[in-house]
């Protein structure tokens, strides 16, 4: 018996599925996780000591790869001066300053301990703000697991076949109304219908979580147009996108600027970090300003500021962001020649770093198109890559991640290992 199945039946007498969060669990490609033990650059090694190429990085934080040693010595300085005081840092300033130095329309920023939570407040401050109360989402978006954002949600709920999960009041879910991504004549029929009463419309510019969905030409200047017109609040999820894509996220590869942005992963480069921000006039009605309360007994913790700014920091220097998404081009390319040639149908997108090969015969433009994947193709290849030491994210309705450790070199075995692969199919 292998070291993690060891740790995994372990793990199932104390936590739940054996897991921290659902996604963890491979039960999609039916099954065990591997237990891991240690990071490098581009690669992660589990309990039996086999290291694999990992394009999950840790769902995506880990832009500059596993241990980077900027990230690693800027956190070991912050605990050295004390892991956490609740009172404020300086380190607060700069990494709120970093985020809006890159994406234009925030002024101001509050910082949080992950992207749910920041979604979760985001949309309480659009509440707020507009004085109406639903929320209008798009299907197979995944916003972390708040309760009103919890329909038809992607990533795990999709993953388990549960979109919309038990345990939200049905009050919470009738505040939500769901439009499938880029059908801008259902987001107008929506506000036209209920237009008063939406608070905010909340989507992934970029979905991530429902495979990689990109946006067709005009949606998201569509979007902004209809909410603007009828007083609601434009929020970009860039959860997963935000500094991947493009240091400006989303406003900077299409131009348009939402009302609110939420943000996480990436900032923190790793440890538990999230962040919302807006323009000052929006963001002022959040508590100790204004009337909407929202707190954090570890928001702006040291060690996650310190990372976060030591990963923008980097990010930012020329030429990185493009090395990043030059990785993920490589990759793609190669594997669209190879499931050519073996004659698999497959559909591939690709934003910046995110990418997603869904093995699907049709154009994927939305959730209901993501679902028809063919997933006992996809459960082959990932445990076809993973045997042969490339770890891709354990569900089909998930994105692939480049890191900088994620050289040519890198790319090129795991192309070798995927014409391995398809040749079994
Ligand atoms: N957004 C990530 C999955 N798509 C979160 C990872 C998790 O749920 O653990």
């Amino acid at each position: 018996q292998s070291n993690s199945t060891e740790l995994f039946n372990k793990a199932q007498n104390i936590l739940v599925g054996g897991v921290n969060s659902p996604v963890r669990a491979f039960k999609a490609v039916g099954s065990n996780p591997f237990f891991a033990t240690s990071g490098q650059g581009a690669t992660v090694t589990d309990a039996d000591n086999n290291t694999y190429t990992d394009y999950v990085l840790s769902w995506g934080p880990l832009i500059l790869g596993h241990a980077h040693p900027v990230v690693h010595d800027a956190v070991h300085t912050a605990l050295d001066n004390g892991a956490s005081f609740g009172i404020p840092t300086e380190a607060e300033i700069t990494l709120g300053e970093l985020i809006a130095s890159h994406i234009n329309f925030i002024e101001k920023v509050r910082l949080v301990n992950s992207g749910t939570e920041a979604t979760m407040s985001a949309i309480r401050l659009a509440r707020g703000v507009t004085k109406r109360d639903l929320v209008l989402k798009v299907e197979g978006c995944y916003h972390g697991h708040v309760d009103s954002l919890l329909v038809n949600a992607g990533s795990g709920p999709t993953t388990f076949g549960t979109p919309t999960s038990p345990g939200i009041p049905t009050s919470f879910v009738e505040s939500t109304l769901t439009v499938p991504y880029n059908d801008l004549e259902a987001v107008r029929e929506a506000f036209t219908e209920r237009g008063h009463e939406i608070s905010c419309m909340i989507l992934e510019p970029v979905p991530g979580n429902m495979g990689v969905i990109v946006p067709e030409e005009g949606y998201l200047q569509g979007l902004r147009d209809i909410t603007k017109e009828h007083g609601s609040l434009l929020i970009f999820d860039e959860v997963m996108s935000g500094f991947r894509i493009a240091m400006g996220g989303a406003e900077e590869r299409y131009g348009v600027s939402p009302d609110l942005i939420t943000l996480g992963k990436v900032i923190g480069g790793g440890l538990p970090v999230g962040a919302y921000g807006g323009s000052a006039e929006i963001m002022q009605y959040l508590s100790p300003e204004g009337p909407v309360y929202q707190a954090g007994t570890l928001s702006g913790n040291p060690l996650a500021t310190a990372a976060g700014i030591a990963t923008l920091t980097e990010l930012a220097k020329p030429g990185v962001l493009q090395r990043i998404e030059a990785a993920q081009t490589r990759l793609g390319a190669g594997l669209g020649e190879i499931a050519k040639e073996a004659g698999i149908p497959i559909y591939q997108t690709q934003v910046g770093s995110m990418a997603c090969m869904f093995f699907n015969e049709n154009p994927v433009k939305n959730y209901q198109d993501a679902t028809i994947s063919n997933t006992e193709r996809f459960t082959k290849y990932f445990h076809g890559m993973l045997e042969r030491g490339h770890y891709f994210a354990p569900s089909q309705y998930e994105a692939g991640f480049t890191s900088i450790a994620h050289t040519d070199e890198i790319i090129d075995g795991t192309l070798e290992a995927a014409k391995e692969v398809f040749a079994t199919f």
